[in-house]
């Protein structure tokens, strides 16, 4: 069994693993909207999805996970380089030999009783010299039909690949065979945990993932291919592959400014990249929600692409009032996947604005009818719940988002949720500062997660920590390494933005989503070179009158969010010093230590 595309290597490659799998028949997707047309119908026959209502959500289905398949699994997610040291610290290490013969005994007939496709795929507009090829094989219609909205498939691609062009090898399974005449029955097909495999071979570029069908998991050109593959190949190219919105703001007077920004998860960065200016003349269009590639153009410049072609975006929370626009991408042509359903065959989810329209079908299948008298109430929507939307329905997608050269960056943001120390706004002194900062990054964790008390900062360096395919020391220094390529005045400006500081009492001192605008507005000024700012000894700072005041915003609240809070700067660097950065060992480039010195030295001065 196999397919017979021009591409011998591709055929040979499909031959072994259809032999391996033993699949029922192999499939090469063409992309067409047919194809996807069938995805769904063959998933709506066999009670996997339910299509939802033509009139209020036309072209949209609804699937329902497994409840053990509703995330990326980090403890099940792999780094298989040959030594240790190349993974680092903060990956999971198997050796890859080891591990590909843990999972060819896994994937040993496991495609039994369905259908094998070959889904060409292209980070990045096709034929872009930025983007990349991938091939993935997968056993899950789910995963085709999110691949045809999140990557461009299918034949369009495979004239691109011609008969010998390279491509990345992704290979999926569920993990799931059916025995003769078995079916799903309607219930979401997946492997138990201690079988799923999320496995990078950052060496010999492949991906082989077994046993989940949902999300980073399943879909393997996003976190797997764009990120943590991709990361490893700009480390040895000379760019970067980093977890960053794009967008694109543009004054008044029709200047335009594009800004890349980093967050941990739960920032709302889908948020971010779709803004809508409160304050007047301002506007911002969308470029990307999830991941940048950057690599210098040649006038010494860095242009950025956003590698995907679809938001996959956590439901619960997304409303009228938190994203519109979002809201607008999704009211046709769109999977959701855990949300409630309504009784006419809408979608609900905790946080879309408005209380559940009646009885609900939650998440799990069962019924739900909404009790706001009680806290404990389990949701109707996962809280990982998605959406999975063509970035082209976006009412603010930037004309520019799918240029094969992609945009010139001016400014790059970081943050996390920090509800003190860290200020609204400052700026790095340089590019190295800046990478300093992109390291300290981190988010207060909630009360919620287990076992780590609330207060206690967990760091995600550049958001990266659970996407970088290789040892994060190494990747620090490649970020001093690409700034060395250029000159400050051709780098992008680095800055630290928090939207989520809070008073001693708990309230919130900043109103945040379209009011960030006038962060951005400062952001702009300062790329422009009309900002105001002083220098203290974290960076640069604009002078407090410098942003305008939101409504509700006292001057005192202003002044707190525009001060250094030397004692806690000083708490966040012994942290740093004491328990952050040793974890990289040797691994550590001086430069990092150095910033933590100076900007330590400077707070006592
Ligand atoms: O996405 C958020 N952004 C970025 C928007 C462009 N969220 C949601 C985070 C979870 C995904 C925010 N939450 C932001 C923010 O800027 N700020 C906050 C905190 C906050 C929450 C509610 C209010 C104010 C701040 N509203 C009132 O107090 C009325
Ligand atoms: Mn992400």
């Amino acid at each position: 069994m196999s397919i017979q595309s021009k591409h011998a290597k591709l055929n040979a490659w499909v031959k072994e693993i259809a032999e391996m799998t033993q699949p029922e028949k192999v499939v090469l997707c063409n992309g067409s909207q047919a194809e996807y047309d069938e995805m769904i119908k063959i998933c709506v026959d066999g009670g996997l999805a339910i299509p939802l209502n033509e009139k209020k959500r036309p072209g949209s289905v609804l699937f329902s996970s497994d409840p053990s398949d509703v995330a990326r699994v980090e403890n099940r997610t792999y780094i298989a380089s040959k030594t240790k040291e190349a993974a680092g610290p903060t990956n999971n290490w198997i050796d890859p030999v080891e591990l590909k013969n843990t999972l060819k005994g896994l994937y040993r007939g496991c495609m039994k009783g369905r259908t094998m496709y070959v889904i060409p795929f292209s980070m990045g507009p096709v034929g872009s010299n930025i983007a990349k090829i991938g091939i993935e094989i997968t056993d899950s219609e789910y995963v085709v039909a999110n691949m045809h909205i999140m990557t461009r498939v299918g034949d369009k691609v495979m004239d691109v690949l011609g008969s010998d062009g390279e491509y990345i090898e992704c290979l999926h399974s569920v993990g799931k065979p059916l025995a003769k005449g078995e079916t799903d029955g309607g219930k979401w097909p997946c492997a138990p945990i201690e079988q799923k495999y999320i496995s990078h071979f950052p060496e010999t570029r492949q991906i082989w993932s077994y046993g989940s069908g949902y999300g980073g998991n399943a879909l393997l050109g996003k976190k797997c291919l764009a990120l943590r593959i991709a990361s490893a190949v700009a480390h040895d190219e000379g760019w970067l592959a980093e977890h960053m919105l794009i967008l694109k703001i543009t004054s008044p007077a029709g200047v335009v400014k594009n800004v890349a920004a980093a967050f941990p998860s739960a920032c709302g960065k889908t948020n971010l990249a779709m803004l809508i200016p409160t304050i007047p003349g301002w506007k911002v269009e969308t470029i990307g929600d999830d991941i940048a590639w950057m690599k210098y153009g040649e006038d010494g410049r860095l242009y950025a692409i956003n590698p995907e072609a679809g938001f996959f975006g956590v439901a619960p929370g997304t409303s009228d009032d938190s994203n519109p626009s979002a809201m607008r991408s999704i009211e046709k042509n769109t999977i959701f996947t855990n949300v409630g359903l309504t009784e006419d065959k809408d979608i609900w989810w905790e946080g879309i604005g408005y209380d559940a329209p009646g009885k609900l079908i939650d998440w799990k299948g069962n019924e739900w009818v909404q009790d706001k008298g009680n806290k404990e109430q389990a949701p109707a929507a996962h809280p990982n719940a998605r959406f999975t939307a063509p970035a082209k329905q976006c009412p603010v997608i930037a004309p520019e988002w799918e240029d094969p050269k992609g945009v010139a960056i001016d400014a790059i943001l970081f943050g996390g949720r920090r509800p003190s120390t860290i200020p609204l706004v400052h700026q790095a002194k340089s590019w190295n500062h800046g990478v300093f900062m992109g390291s300290i990054v981190g988010s207060e964790i909630t009360a919620a997660a287990l076992d780590l008390k609330a207060g206690t900062i967990r760091r995600d360096p550049f958001a990266m920590l659970p996407f970088c395919g290789y040892n994060m020391g190494d990747y620090f220094k490649h970020w001093i390494e690409v700034g060395k390529k250029s000159t400050e005045d051709k780098l992008p400006k680095i800055f630290f933005v928090n939207w989520f500081r809070k008073t001693a009492e708990g309230k919130w001192l900043w109103p945040g989503y379209g009011d960030n605008s006038r962060v951005l507005k400062w952001v702009f000024q300062q790329c422009e070179g009309t900002g105001d700012f002083v220098e203290t000894p974290i960076g640069k700072m604009p002078t407090v009158e410098a942003i305008d005041r939101p409504e509700g915003v006292s001057a005192e609240d202003m002044k707190e969010l525009l001060s250094v809070d030397k004692a806690g700067w000083l708490k966040e660097l012994a942290d740093v010093r004491d328990n952050h950065y040793p974890k990289f060992g040797d691994k550590l480039p001086k430069e990092l230590m150095d910033f933590l010195n100076s900007v330590e030295k400077a707070l006592q001065a």
